[in-house]
């Protein structure tokens, strides 16, 4: 049984930055100069966070964006809790990949809570590329979800925000936390119960 209290999943095409935003978080750290090391698969990390003074452990999947992979993707979405929907605001490419993520995770997965995220803000915030996903396409999507942010893996920018809000929408979510309570009993019951079991065979 799984240890991470909530699961979030990355999705989005393959160099859009999911792999240096979960780095990003989770080691406060950017790759910058190491030569693109593609995700195979997914991988997995986990972090705690607080919400309203309460600990809880995150469970991240980094998904390969390729289509190549597109079926093992589905496999680490099912059950999430959030996913984080990646693309570029310079690349139109990214945005109509993230498009086909959202009508899936609609449809397969309609209790996940979906956040967008716009990589890469530094390149845009110092001129380097240029939008070229429209703002208000964006803000239409936006709409049925449950947040959007622009960050940037290099500067920091919004990432811990992210996701203290998913992690504070995921606290708020009654029938989440009823699930994550009862899991907890269960592992405490396990523990306990493998404990006892561990004494009765201790000679000391
Ligand atoms: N300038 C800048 N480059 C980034 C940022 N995030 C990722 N990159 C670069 O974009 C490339 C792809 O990033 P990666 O995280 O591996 O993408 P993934 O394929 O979606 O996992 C790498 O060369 C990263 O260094 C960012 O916030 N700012
Ligand atoms: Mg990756």
């Amino acid at each position: 049984m799984s240890r991470c209290d909530f699961k979030i999943v990355l999705l989005g095409s393959e160099h859009v930055g999911k792999t240096s935003l979960v780095l990003r978080f989770v080691n406060c750290r950017f790759n910058h100069g190491i030569p693109y090391q593609n995700t195979i698969g997914a991988a997995f990390c986990a972090k705690t966070l607080q919400s309203n003074g309460k600990d809880f452990t995150v469970g991240i999947w980094d998904t390969a964006g390729s289509e190549r992979y597109e079926a093992m993707t589905r496999m680490y979405y099912r059950g999430a809790h959030a996913a984080i929907v990646c693309y570029e605001p310079g690349s139109l490419a990214s945005w109509t990949r993230t498009r086909y993520w959202l009508q899936e995770l609609k449809t397969v997965e309609e209790n996940c809570k979906i956040y967008l995220c716009g990589t890469k803000r530094d390149l845009l915030d110092s001129g380097a590329v240029t939008r070229a996903v429209d703002e208000d396409i964006v803000a239409t999507y936006c709409q049925e979800l449950h947040g959007h942010f622009l960050t940037s893996s290099k500067t920091g920018e919004s990432v811990d925000e992210l996701f203290q809000k998913i992690v504070d929408d995921c606290a708020a979510d009654l029938h989440l936390m009823r699930a994550v309570e009862d899991q907890r009993l269960q592992l405490q019951k396990e523990e306990l119960a493998y404990k006892s079991k561990n004494k009765e065979y201790c000679l000391c």
